[in-house]
């Protein structure tokens, strides 16, 4: 990463924490921003789609702790599942049309392992079943009834996720006699996430509860690996947020890893994704969709479909969750 632009995007200094471009949230090790030698390597790091700076604290615990890459981006979207206030994540999702919560989350080392579960229900922690799968089964993929099983069999316990806030919300909705899949713009806060450790290895994870009020059995993007999540540890990793069906049609994160061993930066490689989507849909002013990706050295990217808005992109220092803000421009 070019020292300016690398100072330009660590305005917050000595805690380490780096401003956040248009999905992330970054953490970076503080001895990485003092010196001229140190700004090309800004490994341990973690990154989050989204604002979602208490999961990327939880990441920067581990790295900093030594731990790997893996044990980081796990424990690092924990948070968000755990955190019943996020409605789009884990327990306190959003729920899909007929009231039941469904999962999705996916999660990939550094040796190409990976691990899924799909339209998982009652589990907290489906990333950390999605581990489980990866680790000590010979698939990839658990769906439902079979996933959840398998979480059971696993020692996860039984849990209802559906806050009374979700459905509060949800019976609202029903009320407007919506009975109908829309696709949701603004409620969708899937957190993907991407770690490098000390050894320079990346992981990462991507967890939801996917649409709100989706048809039941619907699975979007997020566990999906190669569309909301991939990884190569030779390359680098990128994840995505947003409408899941646009993330599927284009194969968005492999594409992305695949643009950089192009040698395409994460940033460039994230635009040319973006930029596929729009090339495709007429309606591109109507839905979200963003891409986040890192490269094995560190730099980071992202980039967005934005409805109002269209694409936008990380421009100049600045923290903010908020989609309009003027740390975000319009190209
Ligand atoms: C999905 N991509 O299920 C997810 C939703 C999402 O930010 O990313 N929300 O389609």
């Amino acid at each position: 990463m070019q020292r300016r632009n690398f100072l330009k995007k660590t305005g917050l200094g000595a805690t380490g924490i780096v401003a956040t471009p248009l999905l992330s949230s970054w953490k970076i090790a503080p001895q990485h921003i003092t010196t001229e030698e140190n700004t090309q390597s800004v490994i341990p790091l973690a990154v989050c789609t989204w604002n979602f700076e208490n999961a990327t604290a939880k990441a920067w615990e581990v790295l900093n702790s030594g731990g790997s890459a893996l044990d980081a981006v796990e424990q690092g979207v924990m948070i968000e599942e755990a955190d019943e206030s996020n409605q789009t994540v884990g327990k306190g999702g959003r729920p899909d049309r007929d009231g039941n919560v469904t999962l999705d989350a996916c999660i990939m080392d550094k040796d190409g392992n990976c691990g899924s579960v799909v339209y998982l229900q009652n589990i907290v922690h489906p990333v950390s079943v999605a581990r489980k799968v990866m680790e000590e089964t010979p698939h990839v993929m658990l769906a439902g009834k079979g996933a959840e099983q398998f979480a059971y069999e696993k020692g996860f316990q039984k849990e209802n996720l559906l806050t009374e806030r979700s459905k509060r919300d949800w019976l609202k909705w029903k009320e407007k006699s919506q009975y109908e899949t829309i696709i949701n713009i603004e409620n969708h806060d899937t957190i993907g996430m991407l770690t490098i450790d000390k050894n320079g290895d990346i992981a990462g994870a991507c967890t939801t509860s996917g649409m709100a009020y989706k048809v039941g059995g619907r699975v979007g993007d997020s566990p999906i690996v190669g569309a909301g999540l991939f990884i190569d540890n030779e390359i680098g990793g990128a994840t995505a947020t947003g409408v899941g069906e646009e993330v599927v049609k284009t194969v968005g994160s492999f594409l992305i890893v695949e643009l950089m061993r192009q040698g395409k930066s994460p940033q460039e490689a994230c635009e040319e994704a973006v930029n596929r989507i729009i090339a495709k849909n007429k309606n591109h002013d109507t839905f979200q969709v963003g891409f986040l990706a890192i490269n094995k050295t560190g730099e980071v990217g992202s980039y967005c479909i934005h409805p109002g808005f269209s694409y936008r992109k990380y421009t100049e220092e600045g923290h903010t969750n908020n989609p309009s803000s003027s740390h975000y421009k319009a190209e």
